[in-house]
């Protein structure tokens, strides 16, 4: 079985990239030095992309420092985007998700809900850095449901399932086939098909 690397910190994405990628032939194993996830700086700026490149530059040079440059990496950064907040939570997702969590988002928002998710995954291949993206559409609940999932999940119900279940009342399975994850990673494992990795 091929072996990916994910530096990441947050354990539902590690677990949402495996539950993924295990029925492929893939591997996701969490990318540690010493037995400790490396911290990466996540630099200012409001563009997931930017954030996600900065990410894989640092994460490379962790790899060449442990003589492993030749094995492949995935980073990915990912925001929630609230139409009736322009550009909030985004880029500051995690810090607002710790601050106000998501009964603070709750009761900043009324009648208009509409809010999408995206993903930027940046993967070094061993070679070079391929970059995905995906985006999943929906609407903020009016109310926290379901008890799976991470993050807000519990407030985030996607536009495609058409019925009305938050990401937290939905398996990983059913989370994948609609979320923006689900989709950046679809495309990378295109990629690694395509590409014969
Ligand atoms: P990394 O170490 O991979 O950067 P992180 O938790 O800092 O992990 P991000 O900056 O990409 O990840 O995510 C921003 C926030 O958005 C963070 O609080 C996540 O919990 C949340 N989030 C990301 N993906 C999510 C998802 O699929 N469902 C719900 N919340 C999500």
């Amino acid at each position: 079985m091929a072996t990916l690397n994910f530096l990441t910190g947050n354990s539902g994405k590690l677990a949402e990239a495996q539950n993924l990628f295990g029925p492929h032939g893939w591997e996701i194993q969490a990318f540690k030095i010493n037995g400790e996830v490396p911290d990466v700086i996540e630099p200012q700026s409001d563009n997931l992309t930017t954030v996600a490149l900065a990410k894989i530059a640092q994460a490379v040079e962790l790899l060449a420092a442990e003589n492993r440059l030749g094995e492949s990496l995935l980073v990915e950064d990912s925001g929630l985007f609230i139409e009736a907040l322009p550009e909030f939570p985004g880029v500051y997702s995690a810090h607002v998700l710790q601050s106000i969590g998501c009964d603070g988002i709750l009761r900043l928002l009324d009648d208009e809900r509409a809010a999408h998710f995206l993903t930027v995954a940046a993967l070094w291949t061993g070679e070079v850095v391929e970059v995905f993206i995906g985006r999943c559409d929906g609407r903020i609940s009016p109310e926290i449901k379901g008890d799976d999932g991470f993050g807000y999940d519990p407030i985030f119900i996607p536009d495609e399932s058409q019925d009305g279940r938050t990401f937290a009342e939905m398996t990983k399975e059913e989370k994948s086939t609609y979320s923006h994850r689900g989709k950046a990673l679809r495309a990378l494992s295109d990629y690694l098909n395509e590409n014969g990795a």
